[in-house]
């Protein structure tokens, strides 16, 4: 007999696919689309093949418990009741020495779309039961963003639903790959939709990718790094060519007469015309003149930010200029428009109860781009004093900047412990691994960024010893004195339950039979009321109007105008390398499964001109060098990445040889911790290389 059950991925995509699980005496047999998820919500590959992973070879099914180096992969076997005692004494034994507050809660991106099985909130529920902890302010995702909208727009949720691409008549992608990202199920096929409806989408991106190809009616290559450039140049035609809308800018935004001014070079810098960006950008001056005046004329148009513009040195003045561009077109607020904002997050999904993480007064925070940092600098470097990490669905030793500082900084702490499904990078520089359950082995609620909710049913029995990450939390919070607080006498059921009972479900049992249960509007425009009527429903700014620029921008340590803040080259490293997401890999996820490995792309892109300047050949292996490593890995020779830029995509765990190259194709040996400012963002989407052939040193 084939049992048919909803799930959903708890991954980090976003995506929010609707699936649906076919098992047969007691194995997932299948996983294809949920039905009851429409035309419109759509798995893909990463969600379709998730058993792979379920059944992979070298899952972990023990406690293990380091016996060698950190770092060496040398463990041994321990029964659960010994891993969860070896945890407790170890984390009691850091607070006895190092007081509240010394342990740092670790990534949490693994399952972090979850109501219970989150790992971003079980473990800081856990440690602040236990004397608090040290978390992350903000995410590798999107510090520049969440940094810089709050200050322009206040703190309304900003964002589009995708079903309003229905209206739009010129969709701009900007650094945006939802083909390869997903970041909403929705987004593809609504994105096919206005394409045959012959609307144009435009897709700005060093890469020619999936998106442009598929998706896209045009592709506009720009330098990564230098989107604000380009943006002060489409200003620069909008205002110039009478394509503003000036009564919209009146009426909802202050300052952006000093935009204009710094646009029109009336301010004592250069005008910021198409030809001066071109030579910042790498993009046709005429094209960026006929992009800006297509997108002034077509209204209304969706401009859709990527997370990638605002990863990169100056990333804020790329989010500042997106929204003044929509703003300038007053698109903004209007159905078929955007804001020009982050889109990821940027409504708000049916309310419903998740796992609380209770407050503790010696608990701390600091920005994920920083943890290396505040490990191994602590207090005397301004940051939190660390001593110990919990590392509960990250994988930062792979993904996060500047592997063999993250190392370092690994090997530095008095005390590790890493719950996952794989013995990563990360578990290997750990004192204590344990095995935890998959999604399809757990019932859950999982959150979409969109307006419904989907409920996933444990699909089948965990695998070898494998235990959730709620259950280890609450064996050890039990051994320290707080189980009840940890678990409020609850099991899985229970707290389940009591989300749905919180939230604006009415029938229960029709929602876990469907799967999914949708807002009643599936349309909705952020910021729609402001943009009808500004004096009516002013933003939370200190104007109540869009803060272009002024006091307001200042007061949060930006520039008082926008600017193009593009990181100069160093002559030796002319290349601008940039390290997207992997279609078939989530961050560090999937990619060393055979059939994924397979299918996987590893190879550096490189255009013609610029392989053969360097006598690279495609297929051969290459190295490429930054200031902070070395990579050897094969290069493909494509016109699909423009010139003078080159691209490998993030997921792929270090392998160094003996003389420190990284022979794996690791792509965050050559990226910096280095943040950008204010918001101390990661700089992890452009990074300064040179590419030779392999062998060579220079
Ligand atoms: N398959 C897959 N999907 C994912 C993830 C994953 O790991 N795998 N991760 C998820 C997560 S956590 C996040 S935060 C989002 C990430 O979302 P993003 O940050 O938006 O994703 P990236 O792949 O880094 O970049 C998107 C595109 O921007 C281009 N790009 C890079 N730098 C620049 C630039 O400076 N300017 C412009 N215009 N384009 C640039 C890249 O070539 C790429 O095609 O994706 C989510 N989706
Ligand atoms: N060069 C470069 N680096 C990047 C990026 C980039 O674009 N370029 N993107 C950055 C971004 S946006 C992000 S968000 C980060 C993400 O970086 P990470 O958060 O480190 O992402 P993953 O590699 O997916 O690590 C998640 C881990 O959680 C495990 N896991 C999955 N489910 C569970 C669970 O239920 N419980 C537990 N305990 N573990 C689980 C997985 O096996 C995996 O090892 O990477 C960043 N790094
Ligand atoms: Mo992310």
């Amino acid at each position: 007999m084939t049992l048919r059950l909803p799930v959903a991925c708890n991954r980090d995509c976003g995506g929010g696919c609707p699936l649906l699980a076919s098992v047969e005496d007691g194995r997932v047999v299948r996983i294809g689309n949920n039905p009851a998820g429409g035309p419109f919500l759509r798995g893909c590959p990463r969600g379709f093949q998730a058993a792979r992973q379920l059944y992979a070879e070298d899952r972990l099914t023990k406690p293990l418990l380091r016996r060698g180096p950190r770092g060496s992969g040398s463990f041994r076997e321990v029964t659960w009741r010994d891993a969860v005692r070896t945890v407790a004494d170890g984390l009691q034994a850091v607070r006895d020495r190092h007081g509240d507050g010394a342990i740092l809660a670790l990534g949490g991106s693994g399952s972090c779309r979850g109501a219970l099985h989150n790992t971003a909130e079980l473990a800081p529920r856990f440690l602040n039961l236990i004397g608090g902890h040290v978390g992350e302010s903000d995410s590798y995702s999107s510090a520049a963003a969440r940094y810089v909208q709050p200050v322009m727009l206040g703190s309304d949720k900003p964002g589009v639903d995708a079903a309003t691409l229905q209206h739009s008549e010129l969709i701009v992608l900007w650094g945006l790959n939802p083909m390869d990202c997903i970041m909403g199920c929705e987004w593809r096929a609504r994105l096919r939709q206005a394409k045959k409806r012959g609307v144009p989408v435009v897709v700005i991106d060093p890469r020619r990718t999936e998106t442009a190809k598929q998706l896209g009616t045009q592709w506009l290559p720009v330098r990564p790094g230098t989107d604000s450039a380009l943006m002060l140049a489409v200003l620069h035609v909008l205002v110039t060519e009478g394509l503003a809308d000036e009564p919209f800018i009146a009426a909802h935004a202050t300052g952006f007469e000093a935009l204009r001014r710094r646009v029109l070079g009336q301010d004592g810098g250069e005008a910021t015309t198409p030809a001066w960006a071109a030579q910042v950008c790498g993009t046709p001056a005429a094209d960026i003149a006929a992009f800006a005046r297509e997108y002034g004329r077509r209204k209304p148009a969706a401009l859709l930010p990527g997370l990638s513009i605002q990863r990169v040195w100056g990333g804020e003045e790329g989010v500042r200029l997106a929204i003044a561009l929509q703003v300038a077109t007053g698109n903004l607020g209007r159905r078929g428009g955007s804001s020009g904002a982050q889109n990821w997050g940027g409504l708000p999904e049916p309310d419903v109860g998740s796992i609380p993480v209770p407050p503790h007064p010696a608990s701390t925070t600091m920005p994920a781009n920083d943890w290396a940092d505040a490990v191994l600098r602590g207090r005397a470097g301004g940051c939190p004093e660390i001593h110990a990490a919990l590392n509960v669905g990250g994988n930062y030793v792979c993904q996060g900047a500047d592997v063999a500082k993250s190392v370092r900084a690994m090997q530095s702490l008095d005390f590790s412990v890493c719950h996952d499904l794989f013995l990563t990078a990360t578990a290997r520089q750990c004192d204590v691994v344990l095995p935890v359950t998959h999604w399809l082995e757990r019932n859950d609620i999982v959150f979409t960024l969109a307006n419904y909710m989907l409920f996933s049913h444990k699909a089948v029995e965990p695998r070898g010893g494998a235990r959730s990450d709620y259950d280890i939390l609450a064996d050890v919070a039990e051994l320290l004195g707080c189980g009840d607080a940890f678990t409020e006498g609850k099991d899985e059921d229970a707290w389940l339950r009591r989300f749905v009972r919180e939230s604006e479900i009415a029938d229960e049992e029709a929602f876990r039979r469907s799967g999914i249960y949708c807002g009643a509007d599936q349309q909705r425009v952020g910021l729609a009321a402001f943009a009808a009527d500004p004096e009516a429903h002013p933003l939370s700014t200190p104007s109540g109007k869009v803060e272009i620029s002024g006091a307001a921008c200042r007061a949060a340590g930006l520039s008082a105008v926008p600017e193009a803040r593009v990181q100069a080259q160093a002559e030796a490293l002319p290349l601008r390398l940039v390290t997207p997401k992997a279609r078939l890999r989530v961050h560090s996820q999937l990619g060393a499964l055979p059939w994924f490995r397979r299918r996987d792309e590893r190879a550096l892109w490189m255009h013609p001109h610029d392989a053969a300047a360097r006598r690279v050949e495609d297929g051969a292996l290459a190295q490429v060098r930054s200031a902070q490593g070395r990579v050897r890995c094969p290069v493909r020779v494509t016109a699909d990445v423009m010139p003078g830029v080159v691209a490998l995509t993030a997921g792929v765990e270090a392998d160094f040889d003996g003389a420190g190259r990284d022979v794996a194709g690791a792509a965050n040996v050559l990226t910096s911790d280095e943040p950008t400012l204010p918001s101390r963002g990661a700089t992890l989407s452009c990074v300064a290389v040179e590419v030779g052939a392999a062998g060579q040193d220079e």
